[in-house]
């Protein structure tokens, strides 16, 4: 297949653009380097040392035999040669991780709201609308989030994009429908998480797009097996307090010696999943499309939940961190129940790797190999969801 991955420089979109690679497909990253000139905005790097695009590109093609091409395209700006790529390459499949992805970072400060909805709902509008432009018949697989969803739980499992319910109707009768599962974001990224289901469910009713929206839990892990070829190839590893995501940061701070930074009482309930399992995800998603007509497909791709405190408790007791409890910089529920279907890509085939799995080791040697790169300073998370907390803790 020809696969355009959007987002392809990114900490998913890299391994994914590899791994689909080595399958044999021909690949085309879409990529504008966001995410890089925000590590110069945050004055941080990735733990681990990531190569310019060409060296990476080089690098592959000399471990692989394969070559993959690069754009820079700006998928939310630059509309036009977005539409011109999809109609000259006419690919089989896209799929979409080009979206401004921290929740902290989109909560900072109000350009940094108003960057995260324009630049996401216009990448993610852009792309559905080229592809009806084009005229080509692509499969869309976009990475969305299980933050859509909120993470109470009412009591069952959290369905897979679609809640069955039942309306009386005006003469009695009892109608049964299936209805998007009602949104309930929590940060302003997460908010265009949801307003882009809204975006796909329009373009697959008047255009019959075929799309597949992949919401995925907390992503861990920093390599894959194809990024473990070569150096050059390594993935980015993000540890900071807007970008850095929970199980990751606190396999660093094990390893450089930060008490672990738990975010209120540690009550928090979230879902996750190993690097190495989204990539393989993405490529049953890829090579399973929806049938021509078929309604937006939701699959959650997670593969076990965990509760933050209990997260850092596991590292403590297998590395003798510290656990510190610190004031919570988010709007969010202190403690919450999280219960999930994930039956479609199990499915599918995922053979799902867990956190007993011996890969937390891995993680913690990534962290202590690049533990010299690390600015302590940039760990603590400053953005605070409101101006209330921001300065109830400037008076702390
Ligand atoms: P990332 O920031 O590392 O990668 C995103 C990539 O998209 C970057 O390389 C960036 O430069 C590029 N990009 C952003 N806006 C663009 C634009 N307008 N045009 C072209 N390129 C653009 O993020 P990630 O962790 O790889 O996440 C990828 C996707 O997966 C995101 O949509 C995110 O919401 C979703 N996701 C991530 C996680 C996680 O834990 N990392 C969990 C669930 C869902
Ligand atoms: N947390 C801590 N200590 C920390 C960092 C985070 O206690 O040092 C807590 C947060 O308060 C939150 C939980 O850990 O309760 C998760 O935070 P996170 O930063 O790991 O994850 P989140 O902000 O939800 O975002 C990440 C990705 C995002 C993706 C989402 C999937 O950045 O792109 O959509 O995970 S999900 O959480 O399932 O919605």
């Amino acid at each position: 297949m020809k696969i355009l991955v959007m987002g392809g420089d990114g900490f998913c979109g890299w391994p994914t653009a590899l791994h689909l690679s080595n399958m044999g497909h021909e690949v085309v990253i879409v990529d504008n380097l966001s995410r890089r000139k925000i590590d110069i905005e945050l004055e941080v790097e990735s733990l681990t040392p990531i190569q310019p695009v060409s060296t990476r590109l080089d690098a592959w093609e000399q471990v692989s035999g394969k070559r993959i091409r690069f754009e820079n395209i700006d998928a939310a700006k630059n509309y036009a040669r977005l539409m011109n790529l999809i109609r000259d390459d006419a690919p089989d499949a896209i799929i979409h991780f080009a979206e401004q992805r921290a929740a902290p970072y989109s909560m900072k400060s109000s350009y940094h709201k108003r960057y995260t909805v324009d630049n996401n709902l216009n990448a993610t509008n852009n792309v559905l609308a080229a592809i009806v432009e084009a005229g080509v018949d692509a499969h869309l697989v976009h990475l969305g989030t299980m933050g859509v969803y909120g993470y109470g739980t009412a009591g069952m499992k959290i369905p897979e994009g679609y809640l069955p319910v039942k309306i009386e109707t005006e003469d009695g009768r009892e109608i049964q429908q299936e209805i998007l599962y009602p949104a309930n974001p929590g940060s302003i990224y997460h908010m265009t998480k949801t307003q882009d289901q809204l975006l796909f469910a329009f373009y697959n009713k008047n255009d019959g797009l075929k799309i597949t929206d992949l919401h995925q839990g907390i992503v861990w892990g920093t390599q894959t097996a194809e990024t473990k070829r070569d150096e050059r190839l390594i993935n980015r590893f993000d540890y900071d307090g807007d970008y850095g995501t929970v199980l990751n940061r606190f396999l660093m701070q094990a390893a450089v010696g930060f008490p672990m930074t738990v975010h209120g009482t540690g009550g928090q309930t979230r879902a996750f999943i190993h690097l190495q399992d989204t990539v393989k995800c993405i490529e049953l998603a890829v090579n399973t499309p929806p049938q021509t007509g078929e309604r937006v497909r939701i699959l959650n791709q997670m593969t076990e939940t965990h509760r933050v405190r209990d997260l850092a408790k596991l590292i403590a007791d297998k590395t003798g961190a510290e656990i510190a409890y610190v004031n919570n910089p988010r709007k969010e529920a202190a403690e919450n129940d999280l219960h999930v279907e994930n039956r479609r890509l199990l499915g599918l085939g995922l053979d799902p790797i867990t956190l007993e799995e011996g890969l937390l080791e891995e993680v913690t040697e990534i962290a202590r190999k690049y533990a010299h790169r690390c600015n302590k300073e940039k760990i603590p998370c400053v953005s605070y969801w409101t101006d209330d907390q921001r300065t109830a803790e400037n008076q702390s």
